[in-house]
């Protein structure tokens, strides 16, 4: 086992990998920018090292920085968390070359998935759904026609080196095809240096489903179930929960094989997320990979018991599946939501950074709050506005809501403005509670707001 290891990561995660290296008994070293001085990721870490100034090209994502830390601590390992470098196949490949064992799966994996196209080739060749689409990458406007055809309208093209919503583009009619698919190619190589598209058919409405994995260094794989994250805007999730209502024993344990068996064969080790898209007929198709911790990873905790993190460890440091998790087949119990809790205006959306005036974290039963916010604390503007995930646990999704909805209340945020106030009407929601949700619940619930609005003004 590991005795001490490097956190590459800030805020409510690094917080989240300190707890897990404290149960451990691992010695845990934080970085730092001169922004988070006085954060609590640095105030419980048992060493911490200042590495840059404020902006993250200086400081968290500064590899030569960061290994540099590494090395002074005298580290085994880096915990990368999620976001900054966490998918950075490089840094793993740095940290390989110096003699530091990256908590992730091999640099070559990490490559492969970042790689949207190579990842989903990739997935069909073992046996894992994915929507009907090009083979490869298009390389003109006549080829997209050509597949479109075949496909079927409406397609979407989708950057290669992109995710998370970036450098796509909806196609609806064969007119519109040139142009949407040169925008598509130039917007993809100024974004990421690479203008390599591939197609799909579009689903309309779909939910955003996905499964947990962790993955051993022997070959061994688990599934730990699906996450539905279908409450988004522009991207950003911000309401997760697990069990998915549309998802039934039988499908959970269908998905569940073929990825065991489908991951073994790529050489997957670490925890992981298979993101699928699900249509109106309950099918679930792939569309990306994530090879990282993720913010929602606690609604899989709350019903499985398994602890991810620790798990991320144990795995890294070369232990085997049935030796950290010692109940077979894993027990799903009871329902879990998250509310990510967002320092940003609940209407407008713009960040709201400064200090924290008052705080009151919720607790009692079902509740887990994980932040590294604290009365006095300042938010500083230069990282993401995620300042705490609020999760409640129940029987079922009834009780998970009415706990969350209580914390909510409870949760209060002064100096600053939080998106409590927009979490609170969600759960008020009629859709929301009914379980009737998809990846357009957001354009419908804050529309109907905004014509309410109108109509009062
Ligand atoms: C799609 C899609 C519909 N059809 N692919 C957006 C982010 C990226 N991860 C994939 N995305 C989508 N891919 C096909 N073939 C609709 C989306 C999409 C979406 C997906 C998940 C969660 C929220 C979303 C919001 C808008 C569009």
């Amino acid at each position: 086992m590991f005795k001490k290891i490097l956190i590459a990561n800030r805020g409510e995660i690094a917080l989240r990998v300190i707890c897990a290296c404290k149960e451990l008994g691992i010695k845990a070293v934080a970085i730092y920018s001169e922004a988070d001085r006085n954060s609590l990721h640095v105030r419980f870490a048992d060493e911490a090292i200042c590495i840059g100034p404020p902006r993250l090209a200086e400081s968290y994502l500064n590899i030569p920085a960061v290994i540099s830390a590494a090395e002074i601590a005298n580290v085994e390992a880096i915990h990368p968390g999620y976001g900054l470098l966490s998918e950075n196949a490089n840094f793993a490949e740095v940290c390989r070359e110096s003699g530091i064992k990256f908590i992730g799966p091999s640099p070559e994996v990490t490559r492969l998935m970042g790689e949207k196209e190579k990842a989903r080739a990739t997935m069909k060749k073992v046996g894992v759904p994915i929507l009907p689409g090009s083979d490869g990458i298009i390389s003109s406007a006549e080829e997209a026609l050509e597949w479109a055809k075949t496909i079927g309208l409406p397609v979407i093209v989708k950057a290669s080196a992109g995710g998370g919503g970036r450098g796509m583009r909806i196609i609806r009619s064969a007119e519109e095809l040139p142009n949407q698919f040169h925008a598509a190619q130039s917007e993809a190589a100024a974004a990421f240096g690479n203008g390599d598209l591939y197609m799909e058919k579009f689903i309309e409405r779909p939910r955003h489903i996905e499964f947990q994995v962790l993955a051993d260094e022997h070959g061994n794989v688990i599934s730990l179930g699906e996450r539905e994250c279908s409450i988004q805007r522009r991207h950003q999730k911000l309401v997760e929960e697990a069990p998915s209502v549309v998802v039934d024993q039988e499908l959970r344990d269908r998905i569940g094989g073929i990825l065991v068996k489908s991951l073994a064969e790529i050489g997957y080790w670490n925890a992981g997320t298979i993101e699928f898209l699900m249509d109106e007929d309950r099918r679930l198709y792939f569309i990306e990979m994530n090879t990282r911790i993720q913010v929602e990873h606690p609604v899989t905790e709350m019903t499985t018991d398994v602890d991810l993190v620790k798990s991320q460890i144990l795995i890294a440091a070369g232990e085997k599946l049935h030796e950290i998790i010692t109940d077979h087949p894993v027990c799903f119990r009871g329902h879990a939501i998250e509310c990510r809790i967002n320092a940003e205006h609940p209407e407008r959306f713009t960040p709201s950074a400064g200090k924290i005036t008052a705080l009151n974290l919720p607790g009692g039963t079902g509740i887990r709050v994980d932040t590294a916010a604290y009365a006095e604390g300042v938010i500083p503007p230069y990282y993401d506005s995620l300042i705490a995930k609020l999760c409640a646990h129940g029987r079922d999704r009834e009780e998970a809501i009415s706990r969350m909805a209580r914390a909510l209340d409870m949760f209060v945020v002064e100096g600053i403005h939080t998106s409590i106030p927009l979490h609170k009407r969600i759960m008020a929601d009629e859709d929301f509670r009914a379980g009737n949700i998809d990846t357009k619940f957001m354009e419908r619930f804050l529309g109907q707001t905004n014509h309410k609005e109108a109509v009062k003004q």
